[in-house]
């Protein structure tokens, strides 16, 4: 028989998680019994020696010091657990077809500048390849959605993302962008390099003990919505990335990889309508 399991220990747990007391916020106190719970019993199982716990104190704390921790839950596939739970969920409630969903990560900033149609999303000059992307959004029933919003934003040619990053602009490649009659947006901007975790932060440092790297492939994220529909949370990954199946926050999934098609010829640029990309 386990500490864990004995009498005093569940008693201890009840205590810590107000269960003898009629105030509070019941959810709360089941979260918190059974998270309690729970590390408790790996403290035994694991035999957690204090200068253990403290170290993993120590790290926790810096951790939030620097603002990490929605870097780390997608490093420890937390997040991704998380699509996957949702997925099942779906499945269970016939909620099947349409975009796979992936992770949203850390880095989405609410309330983007919103267009209607299109956009061009680079704000900041940048030496990167000129990008358009075109789309047509649809319900799961494959019927075209006017007035959805495609919440788009990406990382710059460094792999960072504005806001996050105070040398850009504040919306640089952030954009929302309502769909016109047919459910279709499109817009410009610059081709994105995946993101990397700070070399000096938590997370890899994490990621070295578990002889890790901590690298995203170039990717572009979305939220989609529209009245009576799920939103959507989801990303496009460049196919062409060395890293698009070996993404340290385990975001890309079938049906998400995409070519990137590189258009030089002016007459195919012209036949595309893109002999001037739109502004
Ligand atoms: C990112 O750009 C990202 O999308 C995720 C999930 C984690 C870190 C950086
Ligand atoms: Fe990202």
């Amino acid at each position: 028989s386990t500490v864990t399991d004995s009498p005093e220990a569940q008693a201890l747990f009840d205590k810590v998680a107000g269960l003898d007391n009629d105030a509070g916020n019941p959810r709360i106190k089941q979260i918190v019994r059974r998270v309690v719970a729970d590390a408790c019993r790996i403290i035994e199982d694991l035999d957690i020696t204090p200068s253990e716990f403290w170290t993993a104190m120590s790290y926790l704390t810096e951790t939030g010091q620097k603002n990490e921790f929605g870097l780390l839950m997608p490093g420890i596939g937390v997040e991704h657990f998380i699509d996957l739970c949702i997925d099942a969920k779906e499945r269970a409630a016939g909620l099947a077809g349409g975009t796979p969903r992936t992770i949203e990560g850390p880095l989405y900033v609410a309330g983007a500048p919103l267009s209607k149609g299109e956009a061009r999303l680079d704000d900041d000059p940048e030496d990167g390849e000129v990008l358009i992307v075109e789309g047509q959004v649809t319900g799961t029933d494959g019927a075209p959605l006017a007035g959805a919003i495609v919440d788009v934003w990406h990382a710059n040619t460094l792999g960072n993302y504005s806001v996050f990053d105070k040398s850009q602009s504040t919306w640089n490649l952030r954009r929302r962008i309502e769909t016109d009659a047919e459910g279709r947006y499109r817009f410009r901007s610059i081709l994105p390099k995946g993101y990397g975790c700070p070399p000096e932060g938590q997370t890899q440092k994490l990621l070295d003990q578990l002889g890790r790297h901590g690298q995203r492939p170039a990717h572009i994220h979305f939220f989609v919505s529209g009245a009576g529909h799920r939103q959507l949370t989801t990303q496009i990954n460049l196919a062409d990335d060395p890293y698009v199946y070996d993404d340290f926050a385990f975001g890309t999934r079938d049906g998400l990889v995409v070519d990137v098609v590189r258009v030089t010829d002016p007459a195919a640029l012209a036949a595309a309508g893109l002999a001037e990309p739109f502004s």
